[in-house]
C-alpha cells in the first residue's frame, strides 16, 4: 500500500455524461488503483480527444493494435513515465505497488476470461454498444457512431432490435451457466475466482458488469441473474466506490 498521499498516478479515462468511469478496460485499472489504495487523479477524455491528447503527451502508440491510442493510459508521476495498454499498466502497477498483491493471471482466470468474452460478446454487441451513445456528449456520439458503424457495417439503431436482443441473450444462456459455474470453483474459500482475495480476472468481470450498469441498468440485471457474475460483482463493490 502506498504511504504517500500525493498523486502517484494520473489515470486517463473515457468521459461520459454521467461523469463516472464506464469503460470496462479502464475499470480493470481503476479497480487495481482502488484496491491497492494508490493515490491517483483522473483525467476524463472524450472519444475524439484520446488520440490528440495522448499523442501530445508523447505516449508511445500501439502500432500493432487496432487502436493506436486508447484509454486506459497512465502517467506515473514520480518518474514521469507514460504507459498505455491495460496489460502493460497492470504489470507496471503490480511490480511498483506489490502490496496488497493481485494475481494477474491464473489457469482458471484465463479460462473464465476467454469463455466470458465468447458468451457475452454478441449479447454485449447488441445490448450495450448501441446504447453507449445515450451517455456520450454530441461530439463523442458523432465519433463513436462513425467509427463503430464503419466497423460493424450497420447503423447502431438497427442493432437495437428487441427480438435480436432477446435472441442473443437466449443464445448466451448455456454458455453463461457454464462460465458462472467455473466462477464458483473456489466458492468454499471466498467469493472471488481464486477464493478469498481478488485477482485480475475478478476485476475484468466486475469492470465489464459496471460498464453495462452505467450504460443500462436492465442489461446489467440480466447478468446478475447468474450467481457467479453476481457474487464477483458484489465482492468487488468496495473497490468500485471511487468512480472518478
Ligand atoms: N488494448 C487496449 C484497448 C482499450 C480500449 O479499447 N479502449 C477504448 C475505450 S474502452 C478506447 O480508448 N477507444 C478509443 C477509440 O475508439 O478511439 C487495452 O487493453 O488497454
Amino acid at each position: 500500500m502506498a504511504a504517500q498521499t500525493e498523486t502517484e498516478i494520473v489515470l486517463y479515462d473515457l468521459a461520459c455524461t454521467k461523469n463516472v468511469c464506464f469503460s470496462p478496460t479502464v475499470w480493470r485499472i481503476r479497480l487495481m488503483l482502488n484496491y491497492k489504495r494508490i493515490p491517483y487523479r483522473t483525467v476524463f477524455l472524450e472519444f475524439p480527444d484520446i488520440e490528440p491528447t495522448l499523442k501530445g503527451l508523447g505516449v508511445v502508440p500501439n502500432e500493432a493494435g487496432q487502436l493506436k491510442y486508447a484509454v486506459p493510459a497512465i502517467q506515473h508521476v514520480p518518474t514521469n513515465k507514460y504507459i498505455m495498454e491495460s496489460q502493460a499498466i497492470a504489470h507496471f502497477l503490480e511490480s511498483t505497488y506489490p502490496d496488497p498483491p493481485l494475481p494477474l493471471s491464473s489457469e482458471l482466470g484465463s479460462k473464465i476470461e476467454a469463455q466470458s468474452r465468447t458468451v457475452l460478446g454478441t449479447a454485449f454487441r447488441t445490448s450495450v454498444m448501441p446504447r453507449e451513445t445515450d451517455i456520450l456528449s454530441p461530439r463523442a456520439q458523432d465519433y463513436f457512431r462513425r467509427t463503430r458503424e464503419a466497423f460493424l457495417g450497420r447503423r447502431l439503431e438497427d442493432m437495437l432490435d428487441p427480438d435480436e436482443e432477446e435472441q442473443s441473450w437466449k443464445a448466451a444462456g448455456d454458455g453463461m451457466r457454464a462460465v458462472t459455474e467455473l466462477m464458483r470453483t473456489n466458492k468454499a474459500e471466498g467469493p472471488f475466482i481464486l477464493g478469498a482475495r481478488p485477482s485480475y480476472t475478478d476485476f475484468f468481470i466486475a469492470g465489464t458488469l459496471q460498464c453495462a450498469r452505467v450504460v443500462n441498468e436492465g442489461v446489467f440485471q440480466r447478468n446478475m441473474e447468474y450467481a457467479g457474475y453476481k457474487d464477483i460483482y458484489e465482492a468487488c463493490l468496495p473497490y468500485m466506490e471511487r468512480k472518478d
